[in-house]
């Protein structure tokens, strides 16, 4: 038993801190219908000049970001790239298709990184019975991936097929800040080279809700239109966005304790008996681990640790866990959780 929840289904269940919180109860407010929300405004153009592009505007969510952005970089009938399992593929509602009439291009990504050479690879020479190639999609970092950051030399690359296919890029940054953490890069090094990146306020940064899309002004005046269309127009969303700043300032620059606690974690796991996993492959703050059925039921693994407190993403079909580590995790917490994991692996599995 642990002494607290232990909360790892994801970095989404961060709770708002005492400064955001603050920040939120003081935050000076307008109608940004009118442009008029003075903090909505400092947080665009915060992120603006983080991302090094010339705008920025506050959405939603993660999903309704790349739903803008998508719209925004095609046409109906258009051809997107991206991994086989890019979130955008399976974990958007379709959106891709229903919204925007766009169809993918699922390339087999080196644990979700997809690079130049296996786009220029999926073109094929015009030919009047293929959809138009648009856009290039990367997730940066690969949620289903396992956290992986695409490297700024890789999005160079990506770049440069793009240009020369003349296809746009957009970044599912939802974790960007844990990508270039681990690259060691300014976000902007990676934003350089995509025409739209999204990224998250309410995961790893903690804030309760939103996200922002940065790109160039043309380009977010249509991303703003197609947030008006998919109902995302807001009013005194200042509240809200006070925390994302927060967020910006306080919690991204301690991203590398997250990775910290992942590897330590991982490193932990490796030695219980009927899990799986290579630690080296945990670049961020996502831990994925597979299961030795002879020794333990995944899903019984995943039930007993939660009534011990611990609250992991459940095995999938493909008997894969997920742990996220995040800012309310501390590594008193990790070594708590790994405790708990050797007790719950270590019990008989009932024949
Ligand atoms: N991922 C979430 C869930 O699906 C709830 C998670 O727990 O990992 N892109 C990527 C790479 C994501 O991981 C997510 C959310 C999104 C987009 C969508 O963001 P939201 O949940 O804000 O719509």
């Amino acid at each position: 038993m642990v002494d607290k929840i232990i909360d790892m289904r994801s970095d989404t269940v961060t709770l708002p801190t005492d400064s955001m919180r603050r920040a939120m109860a003081e935050a000076e407010v307008g109608d940004d219908v009118h442009r008029e929300d003075p903090t909505i405004n400092r947080l665009q153009e915060m992120a603006a000049e983080m991302f090094g592009k010339e705008a920025a505007v506050l959405v939603a969510s993660g999903t309704q970001g790349n739903a803008c952005s998508m719209l925004a970089q095609t046409n109906p009938g258009d051809l997107a790239f991206c991994d086989s399992n890019a979130h955008v593929s399976r974990h958007e509602g379709g959106g891709y298709a229903a919204l925007a009439g766009v169809s993918l291009e699922k390339l087999n990504g080196d644990r979700g990184v997809i690079d130049g050479e296996m786009v220029e690879q999926a073109i094929m020479p015009y030919n009047e019975h293929l959809a138009d190639p648009a856009l290039i999609w990367v997730e940066n970092t690969s949620n289903a991936g396992g956290g992986t950051a695409t490297s700024v030399e890789i999005m160079r690359g990506l770049r440069e097929v793009a240009d020369r296919h003349g296809l746009g890029i957009h970044v599912d940054g939802a974790r960007i800040f844990n990508a270039a953490t681990k690259l060691g890069v300014p976000v902007a090094d990676i934003a350089e080279h995509a025409d739209t990146v999204q990224f998250c306020l309410s995961k790893g940064l903690g804030a309760p809700v939103g996200s922002l899309v940065v790109g160039d002004r043309d380009l977010c005046e249509v991303v703003r239109k197609k947030r008006k269309m998919l109902g995302g127009g807001w009013s005194q969303a200042g509240v809200f966005a006070a925390a994302g700043i927060i967020g910006l300032t306080e919690i991204a620059p301690r991203l590398g304790e997250d990775h910290e606690n992942a590897r330590r974690l991982a490193d932990g796991i490796a030695e219980i008996l009927g899990l799986i996993i290579n630690p080296p492959d945990v670049e961020t703050n996502l831990v994925f681990f597979g299961y030795d059925r002879a020794s333990v039921d995944p899903a019984r693994f995943v039930s007993e640790l939660a009534e011990r407190g611990v609250l992991i993403g459940g095995a999938s079909k493909a008997d894969v866990s997920r742990a996220c580590l995040h800012h309310q995790i501390t590594t008193r917490d990790v070594d708590a959780v790994l405790m708990a994991m050797r007790e719950v692996a270590a019990a008989p599995v009932p024949v």
